[in-house]
């Protein structure tokens, strides 16, 4: 009787949680054109800048990469209370202005109903196919988060080893084939020339992994030790097709160009030498591994059912 009784306790748990999972078109009754409204909003913006890609998918990473897809990264600091936007890897995470602008518009169109966490999953995807990326379908459902700590933040580095930053990686449950095929986002966006420097022979300390016209190239951009450009500028990740979703990354890789350390760690590791290689003679495979890969990177840790909130504006928790 204990038994039976038990349960059916289980079960009656287990039955919401069951029901309250992401998926393909959450929003088609609660707001019919929020996938639309959203693509809309993102096909404005990559005609005027076209690196709304690379904002994107930065942001969409660093999201489900800390506390889950939950739009933790949104919120704004306010009064003594720091945020995750503060952590040293945030500094430089763009295209919060994107998120608002759609959030605005869902808001009119349907109140309460979408999530942050949603729009930067929708945005991203969109801006991917943008590009020239794959078109996927992704699901829907997540709630926003109540939490956001910059102490909390602790992604991989640029100069990270594979094995160092696949640590990171298996922690959210992500395969080594998942983590290459998501590193190919560095097929668009910038880097700051500090996380290069440590490479370069004009700062003291080239690095044998680099092409050396490469090296020069990227000296004329960030300066040298004695003369450091100033103001930090960026290089292009992809230092041939910058602003295309393309496999040029891993070709470019392989033939020594990776721009952070880690991007040419990719190329020279044993562990992932051959995923590269396969994703560099195969755009068609590549394109296909990255679209599951981000499909299991948007379900990670995510708030569903009644968790969390649906915030009215995604800088600030609504209470
Ligand atoms: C080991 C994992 C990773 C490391 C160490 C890493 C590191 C970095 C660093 C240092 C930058 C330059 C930031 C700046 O100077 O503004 C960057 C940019 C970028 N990362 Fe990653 N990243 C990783 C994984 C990912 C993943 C999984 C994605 C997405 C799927 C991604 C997408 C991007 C994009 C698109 C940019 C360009 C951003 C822009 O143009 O504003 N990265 N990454
Ligand atoms: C740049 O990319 C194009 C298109 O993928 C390719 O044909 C060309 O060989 C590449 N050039 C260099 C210098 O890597
Ligand atoms: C966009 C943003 O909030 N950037 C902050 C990131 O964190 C540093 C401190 O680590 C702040 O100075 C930036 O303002």
């Amino acid at each position: 009787m204990a038994k039976l009784f038990s349960s059916v306790l289980i079960f009656l748990f287990l039955l919401p949680l069951a029901l309250a999972d992401l998926r393909l078109g959450f929003y088609s009754k609660s707001c019919p054109s929020a996938e639309a409204i959203v693509r809309r909003i993102v096909q404005n913006r990559f005609r005027s800048d076209r690196s709304v890609t690379a904002a994107l998918l930065r942001m969409h990473f660093h999201d489900c990469f800390v506390r889950g897809c939950d739009a933790s990264i949104l919120i704004d600091p306010k009064g003594g209370k720091g945020s995750e936007k503060q952590a040293g890897p945030n500094t430089s995470v763009r295209g919060y202005e994107v998120i608002d602008e759609i959030k605005r518009a869902l808001e009119k169109a349907c109140p309460n109903t979408v999530s942050c966490a949603d729009i930067i999953t929708l945005a991203t995807r969109d801006s991917v196919a943008l590009a020239g990326g794959p078109s996927y379908k992704v699901p829907t459902g997540r709630r926003d988060g109540l939490v956001s700590n910059p102490n909390e933040v602790n992604l991989p580095g640029p100069s990270d080893s594979v094995s160092q930053a696949l640590r990171s990686f298996t922690a959210k449950r992500m395969t080594l084939s998942e983590m290459v095929a998501l590193l190919g986002g560095h097929t668009v966006g910038f880097t700051h020339c500090n996380f290069v420097r440590g490479r370069l022979s004009s700062f003291g300390s080239r690095d044998p992994a680099m092409d050396s016209a490469l090296d020069t190239k990227l000296g004329r951009t960030c300066g040298s030790s004695s003369r450091p450009a100033a103001n930090n500028p960026r290089v292009f990740l992809d230092q041939n097709t910058s602003f295309v979703f393309d496999n040029e990354y891993y070709k470019q890789i392989l033939k020594k160009k990776g721009v952070l350390k880690i991007d040419q760690n990719l190329a020279d590791d044993a562990s992932s030498r051959g995923i590269v290689s396969g994703f560099a003679g195969n755009g068609g495979s590549f394109m296909q591994s990255f679209a599951n890969a981000m499909i299991k990177m948007g379900s990670i840790d995510v708030l569903v059912g009644n968790a969390g909130e649906i915030r009215k504006n995604c800088r600030a928790f609504n209470q």
